[in-house]
């Protein structure tokens, strides 16, 4: 096996979203060298060229299309081949047809780079970042989902709106499944630590339990809504993956709702992917941290988990 080199990352699956995590990579300076996978080899050499020609403009980059030979000693790869959402399609419509993929990329990581950190993003996020754990043997640290960074940050942004203030100081997460039963933490959510609501009170929101209803509606209807308008979502998306790559590379220790392996947490016993805030570092997953849920939070998250359990204990891997 080849020495790792964390400054190498690999992107498998070089659609909307795999280009849209490359540019982003690009754009923020992070590594020196990207492979882009694709069993459409065409597509990954154009991209490959496209991105290429932005180098000028960005910090100096290593791209080409390659094969899993070429990630043999990449520090990073993230996956995220599949078939996407149609409109209409729930993520979990996609079980069937992105396990099969899975089961032919995986293994082909695994057999040459068992130092990796594996980044999931293909749909159903949670569902295949427990297959990809299960089809690669690494230990669950370096097994991570993209999760609910990505729904977080679109709560956090239209919380923002409606308060008109900066959604980087609004700290709320949703946790959960990153899908239909995901869930809005409202008991924690604050404002540079102001409780949520008393900060609406100083915008003049009052309507509490309604409001939040509406802005959660939104969140969680964002995918559905944007593939209905335009087909496919994936600046978002390419831009959350940017940060979660960013915390690994530069070994921040930052928290963020990624999708973990929960068993042993809130008594779950399986084993079970689902986003949790957890501090995310080099070496990968350091800590989960399970929130203090409210009553109705926790019943809401069981109802993730069992959703969740069932499609994972009907997979055949
Ligand atoms: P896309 O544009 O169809 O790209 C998918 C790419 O995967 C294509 O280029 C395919 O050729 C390639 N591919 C398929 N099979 C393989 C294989 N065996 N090996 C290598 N490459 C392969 O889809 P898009 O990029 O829009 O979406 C990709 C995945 O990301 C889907 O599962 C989406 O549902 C998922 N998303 C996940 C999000 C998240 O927050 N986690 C957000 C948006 C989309």
């Amino acid at each position: 096996m080849a020495a790792i080199n964390i400054q190498k990352v690999g992107i498998i699956g070089t659609g909307f979203v795999g280009t849209s995590i490359a540019f982003t990579l690009l754009q923020k300076g992070l590594f020196s060298e990207m492979v882009l996978i694709d069993v459409n080899r065409d597509k990954a050499e154009g991209e490959a060229m496209d991105l290429s020609h932005g180098i000028p403009f960005a910090k100096p980059m290593a791209i080409c299309a390659g094969d899993y030979d070429d990630i043999a000693d990449a520090g990073l790869v993230i996956v995220t081949a599949g078939a996407a959402q149609k409109p209409g399609e729930t993520r979990l419509d996609l079980v069937n047809k992105n396990v099969g993929i899975f089961k032919s990329i995986i293994p082909e990581i695994a057999k040459r780079n068992r130092d990796a950190i594996l980044l999931i993003v293909s749909n159903p996020v949670d569902i295949l970042t427990y297959v990809a754990w299960r089809l690669s043997g690494y230990p669950q640290e370096r097994v991570i989902g993209s999760g609910t960074v990505l729904d977080s940050a679109r709560l956090r942004y239209l919380l923002g709106q409606r308060l008109a203030v900066n959604p980087q100081s609004v700290h709320a997460y949703i946790i959960g499944e990153h899908g239909d039963s995901e869930l809005a933490v409202w008991s924690e959510a604050n404002v540079s630590g102001i409780a949520l609501d008393q900060f609406c009170e100083f915008r003049g929101y009052r309507a509490h339990a309604e409001n939040e209803q509406k802005i959660y509606e939104h969140v969680v209807n964002a995918a559905y809504d944007i593939i209905q308008k335009k087909g496919a979502t994936y600046f978002g998306v390419g831009m959350a993956v940017g940060r979660i790559a960013e915390a690994l590379f530069r070994d921040e220790h930052a928290v963020m709702p990624v999708s973990v392996n929960m068993r042993g947490i809130y008594g779950i016993k399986g084993d079970l992917f689902l986003s949790m805030p957890a501090i995310v570092g080099a070496s990968g997953i350091e800590k989960v941290l399970p929130l203090d849920l409210s009553a109705g939070e926790s019943e809401r998250f069981f109802r993730s988990v069992t959703a969740l359990q069932g499609i994972i204990d009907a997979i055949d891997l």
